[in-house]
């Protein structure tokens, strides 16, 4: 019977060194996209990510990010892609098919190619909750982008 300590266990890997990340920014939502590329690409330096290594596209909204994303996976350059943008209910009449369609896309591009994608695709009813939020979500892609590159990485 196999001992507790026969069992291999791949953790969080957090170095971000070496690591080529792509990043797709909506611009729909401006004030909240940058944000959200502030906080992520500070989150990126802190665990060792080089300005060198990473490539930040920007779209119109989050509904063109899955292509974006898709087009970034194919070159076979990046270890993760992270998505970042907002689709806020109080401006948008459409928001379940914009943020549902944005959501699936991306998770499409990730299973479709085998890159990581983490997606920092704010939903909220309103801007002050979007900023709100914007600074731990950009930080949290970040970390998700780092752990999930290294994770398959280990792997493969
Ligand atoms: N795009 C967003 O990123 N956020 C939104 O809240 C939003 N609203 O409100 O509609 C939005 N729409 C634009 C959409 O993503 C496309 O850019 C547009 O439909 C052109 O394809």
């Amino acid at each position: 019977m196999a001992q507790k300590n026969d069992i291999e266990r791949i953790g969080p890997d957090m170095n971000g060194a070496g690591l080529r990340i792509g990043i797709v920014v909506g611009r729909f939502n401006e004030e909240v996209g940058e944000g959200l590329l502030a906080s992520c690409t500070a989150t990126l330096a802190k665990h060792g990510v080089r300005a060198s290594d990473i490539l930040v596209v920007s779209v119109p909204g989050a509904l063109e990010i899955p292509l974006a994303l898709q087009k970034l996976a194919n070159t076979g350059k990046y270890h993760a892609l992270i998505a970042l943008g907002a689709v806020i209910r109080g401006d948008t009449y459409h928001f379940e098919i914009v943020a549902n369609e944005s959501a699936s896309g991306i998770t499409m591009v990730a299973l479709d190619s085998g890159v990581p994608v983490a997606n920092g695709i704010l939903t909220t009813e309103d801007d002050d909750q979007a900023m709100a939020r914007v600074s731990q979500k950009g930080a949290d892609c970040a970390l998700a982008a780092i752990e999930m590159a290294n994770l398959l990485k280990k792997i493969e």
